[in-house]
């Protein structure tokens, strides 16, 4: 009997994970990629799936960002996007200092030991949430399955109420993929993870959400093949830029049109 890749994804979902994801981290690229003098960043990341770095920007340039990013989504009204928030993806090209912010050389270099090859910002997002029980990434989800990339800082003081970001620490890890799979009986490259699912790896005693609140200027990078979202808004504002990272490779047209930019 021969079986096709769809069967054996469909009928051994955790052997199939297993696979790719093994095909994706040799030992040797893990140490060939360590992120030189970022290594001790990357080894965050890779442990945890994520750092923080507060005072990232100082107060007074996230308020000066701030107002700048409210003009700019008044004035390129045909650049928004409309979920719960309001999101402006490649708004870098409007802004020098969110230019700087896009190109920060320290968040290219984790990048490509993240996501072991070499990758680059392909855009930012600026992102402002301010409706009660709206949310940033509408849900819990994984941004991919191998590794993924992103940097985001926050440009409002984030408390719990604020829509924080939320993460399950160490969820990208893949023995934590494969035991989370079978707890939760999710699919082969299943990215969103209705509240149930998530529910009964809490209620197992897997993770303990991280609620990642922090000062405006504080930055995040993660990687978001690990389970996250943007906790539910309860109060108040929330702005942040993310910059999104991506394989060298997949940069181009189609990723664009992906994210709805022309
Ligand atoms: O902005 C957040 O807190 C979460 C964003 C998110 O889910 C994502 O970028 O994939």
């Amino acid at each position: 009997m021969i079986f096709s890749k769809e069967h054996i994804k469909k009928s051994f979902p955790r052997a199939a994970t297993c696979l790719s994801y093994l095909r994706h981290r040799s030992p040797a690229k893990l140490v060939r990629m360590s992120g030189g003098e970022c290594s001790s960043l990357v080894q965050s990341i890779r442990k945890y799936g994520y750092v923080l770095r507060p005072d990232f920007l100082s107060r007074s340039a996230c308020d000066a960002m701030r107002s700048r990013i409210q003009a700019l989504m008044e004035q390129q009204e045909e650049q928004i996007q409309i979920r719960s928030d309001k999101r402006f993806f490649g708004i870098e090209k409007f802004d020098q200092e969110i230019m700087a912010f896009h190109l920060n050389s320290e968040a290219q270099k984790i990048a490509s030991a993240v996501n072991l090859a070499p990758s680059s910002a392909a855009f930012t997002l600026a992102g402002w949430l301010n409706t009660v029980d709206g949310s940033s990434g509408e849900g819990w989800h994984r941004d991919g399955f191998l590794s993924q990339f992103k940097a985001m800082v926050y440009l409002t003081d984030v408390g719990e109420d604020n829509g924080p970001f939320e993460i399950l620490e160490k969820s990208h890890q893949l023995r934590h993929i494969l035991r989370d799979m079978g707890a939760a009986d999710l699919d082969f490259s299943q990215y969103r993870l209705p509240d149930e699912q998530v529910r009964i790896l809490i209620d197992k005693g897997y993770y303990q959400p991280r609620l990642l609140t922090a000062k405006a200027g504080t930055l995040v990078y993660f990687d978001s093949s690990s389970i996250h979202r943007g906790s539910p808004m309860k109060a108040g504002e929330r702005m942040s830029l993310t910059t999104y990272f991506f394989e060298n490779t997949r940069i181009g047209p189609e990723l664009f049109r992906q994210f709805n930019m022309t």
